[in-house]
């Protein structure tokens, strides 16, 4: 049980850290590989067909500018397929968006925003949580302790004399 994550290019890891902060947090194994569709697409092929059984259950495949690289990997595996589309570039990463979130119907990726690496972070560990009891209870907690974060932001609003609904 182990994530898989692939990115375009080496200029694509700082918006990924974010996600490995997360998965270190929870200590799930997940490893990481350079690939390109573009120059490199034979590797993107091999790499999507021996997933699963290199002990892969879900790849969070990242890319920018016209980032084929999700929809690749979708087309070479049934693994859940999390796309993150990187920004940067003249288009700021909506190239990206629309590259990986338009996929055809038969061969899906779960797309989360525009460098929202939490997020496919996130949508990864619930994917595994399906099968991981530990990481369900962890996901759970994680979840139950957001409300008391926006009470505490709220008492800041209050400390400064703004009135308002949450106390
Ligand atoms: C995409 O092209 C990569 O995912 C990256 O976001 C972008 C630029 O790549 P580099 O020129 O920095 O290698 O394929």
């Amino acid at each position: 049980m182990k994530i898989g994550v692939v990115v375009g290019s080496d200029s694509d890891l700082p918006v990924l850290e974010r996600a490995f902060v997360v998965w270190d947090q929870y200590e799930v194994p997940y490893e990481v590989d350079i690939i390109s569709a573009h120059r490199s697409p034979e590797f993107a092929t091999e790499y999507a067909a021996t997933a699963a059984e290199r002990g892969i259950s879900v790849i969070v495949a990242a890319a920018g500018l016209a980032a084929h690289l999700p929809g690749v990997i979708a087309a070479n595996t049934v693994l859940p397929v999390i796309g993150l589309p990187i920004g940067g570039g003249p288009l700021k990463g909506a190239d990206a968006l629309y590259s990986i979130v338009q996929m055809p119907p038969g061969i899906p990726v779960a797309t989360v925003g525009i460098d929202n690496a939490t997020n496919a972070a996130y949508l990864a560990l619930h994917i595994l949580a399906l099968g991981d009891e530990r990481v369900r209870r962890l996901l759970v907690e994680y979840r139950s302790s957001l409300p008391e974060k926006i009470v505490a932001k709220n008492k800041e609003l209050r400390e400064r004399g703004l009135a308002g609904f949450i106390e």
